[in-house]
């Protein structure tokens, strides 16, 4: 297999969850940054790759793969090492709401695009903002700490990372960025430092990778 090609972005969390992914199943990977700064998503030789010009974007075994949960899933299936689904139904389908919780019903409510339409189509102050981007993630833990509670062990369903924690890390990430207190979600911070102490986490932090120029 020559090595997948992953468009990749330092700070982005979907971009994130799909490193982390990688490293858990063990795939050497080479990464293309596309810099979410100068707008290099929304130019026509990245559409080209990924009409909705957003990363991650995995090039694997012939195929472009979009939207990271649909491409850790495929990496879920093309390398059935290091499992990151239950393989019960009902399990399979709380760990899939948990991921759900994060990467349908936070993050994207506090996307880049999101937050710049918020200040340069509407006119909102970076105040506006913060307390936007604080809203809606102080919805969305609680509920998230509620569902994991029960389930959890060293991570937030069991005693193995799941998807649940591939979406957690890079959310928590975002969080800090954001000063959103989070001392209210004993769970999910147990999850996020058994993850960090993992190296497939840990080597997926924004910290340890290439920042464009
Ligand atoms: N649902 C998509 C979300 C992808 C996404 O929103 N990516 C962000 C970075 S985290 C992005 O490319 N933003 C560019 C922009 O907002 O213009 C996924 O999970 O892959």
């Amino acid at each position: 297999m020559t090595a997948p090609i992953l468009y990749d972005y330092w700070r982005s969390s979907a971009a994130y969850r799909v490193r982390i992914a990688l490293n858990l199943k063990g795939v050497e990977y080479e990464s293309r940054q596309v810099d979410l700064r100068g707008d290099e998503q929304k130019a026509d030789a990245y559409r080209a790759l990924n009409p909705q010009g957003l990363v991650p974007m995995l090039e694997i075994d012939g195929h472009r793969l979009t939207q990271s949960l649909a491409i850790i899933n495929y990496l879920d299936l093309r390398f059935p090492n290091q499992p990151l689904l239950p393989a019960s139904a009902a399990e399979r389908a709380h760990v899939v709401a948990m991921a759900m919780a994060i990467a349908c019903d936070i993050h994207p409510l506090n996307n880049l695009r999101v937050l710049k339409y918020l200040k340069n189509e509407l006119g909102h102050s970076q105040e506006d903002i913060d307390a936007w981007y604080v809203h809606w993630v102080s919805e969305g833990l609680p509920a998230l700490e509620a569902m994991a509670a029960p389930g959890a062990g060293k991570f937030l369903f069991g005693n193995a990372p799941t998807g649940a924690d591939i979406c957690l890390v890079p959310q928590l990430y975002n969080a800090r960025r954001f000063d959103v207190p989070l001392d209210d979600y004993p769970t999910l911070l147990r999850a996020e430092e058994n993850a960090n102490n993992l190296e497939a986490f840990a080597a997926a932090h924004p910290d340890r990778q290439q920042v464009p120029a």
